[in-house]
């Protein structure tokens, strides 16, 4: 009996994928993913996560759905960092920052001064060092996919320009709940306050804190203009964000399904990095013209600022451990020195 060409063809097609290990659509099980995140919609973190929920239903025929849920709604980096843990949500991007309370080992990402460009961020948190330090989280209930970029980090407030460190002395900061955030704006004099992402528009609105330091993108996509008057460009730290899944939930997928995300969130990275670099390039114009008066920290109050952050250092490299601490110089020295 003759088959016809065209079902010949679609036989050879699907041993072929068979034979490569790529699934089909039929591979996979109807499946809802919880995609939470704390930035606004309209936002590199928001756009990359549309971008991350599309690849992943176009590689699953439709069958895995990816719901990416903005504006802190499944709650703060922390709270969305326990319902992964759970099993009460499958995934969420955030702050690196933020997860040291899980993972000692992420505080070496907001050593001060760090990376000096985003070519040294990439190679150090895409090589050796930087899957070590995401691998430390699946032992406590989370597994790390790739690390995406939230970008250098500047400073705005209401009360002057920072023209010099002691401007910061009588300054109510608001900072990422972590140690080495809090250590390192106490050793620069500012009034340090942790507070969640989530709260701090409303923080910075009723005066309850004077001031905050984010990337540029962020002070434009979550409206700081509207309640800081001064930014101040210091470019201090460098921070990461960090794409997670529910290790309860990865533990219940199939190969196929895990290669889908782990591939979606590569494609993710590339997109975000790309996306948040574009916008970040004008921002700074953006800012001037929504009302912030913009001011560079002189080159000689930089600095300052750097002999005294770095001074945390030490604590830094005790929290982490120092192999991860030497790993990480190591790296940073070999991708500075990288042509
Ligand atoms: O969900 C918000 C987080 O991604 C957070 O990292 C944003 O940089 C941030 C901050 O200052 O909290």
């Amino acid at each position: 009996m003759r088959i016809p060409f065209a079902l010949a063809s679609l036989m050879a097609a699907v041993t072929t994928l068979a034979a490569t290990g790529q699934a089909l659509a039929q591979d996979f099980k109807p499946r809802i993913v919880r995609f939470g995140y704390g930035l606004v919609d309209d936002s590199n973190q928001g756009r990359a996560a549309r971008f991350f929920a599309k690849e992943v239903e176009k590689a699953t025929g439709g069958k895995m759905k990816v719901r990416a849920i903005g504006n802190a709604a499944l709650g703060s980096d922390t709270q969305m960092q326990q319902a992964l843990i759970g099993g009460a949500q499958e995934m969420m991007v955030g702050s690196t920052a933020t997860l040291v309370g899980l993972s000692p080992e992420m505080a070496v990402w907001d050593t001060p001064f760090l990376f000096s460009n985003t070519k040294e961020a990439d190679a150090v948190l895409d090589g050796p060092v930087g899957e070590k330090v995401k691998a430390t989280l699946e032992p406590k209930g989370m597994v790390g996919l790739v690390y995406w970029e939230n970008g250098f980090r500047n400073l705005t407030n209401n009360k002057r320009p920072i023209a010099r460190l002691e401007d910061l002395a009588d300054v109510k900061l608001r900072v990422m709940q972590n140690n080495v955030f809090l250590d390192s704006f106490k050793a620069l004099g500012a009034n340090a306050v942790p507070l969640p992402f989530s709260e701090l528009f409303t923080a910075l609105e009723t005066r309850a804190v004077d001031g905050q330091e984010n990337p540029f993108n962020t002070v434009l996509s979550s409206k700081f203009y509207e309640v800081q008057k001064y930014l101040t460009v210091s470019n201090h730290v460098y921070s990461p964000w960090i794409v997670t899944v529910s290790k309860k939930w990865w533990d219940t997928l199939s190969p196929a399904e895990k290669k889908v995300l782990q591939d979606a969130a590569i494609k993710s990275r590339e997109f975000e990095r790309k996306d948040t670099r574009e916008e970040a390039a004008k921002a700074l114009a953006d800012i001037k013209t929504k009302g912030m008066q913009v001011n560079e920290l002189p080159a000689a109050e930089a600095s300052r600022m750097r002999d005294k952050l770095t001074a945390v250092n030490a604590g830094i490299a005790k929290t982490v451990g120092q192999g991860i601490w030497d790993e990480v110089q190591a790296a940073v020295k070999q991708a500075r020195a990288a042509k």
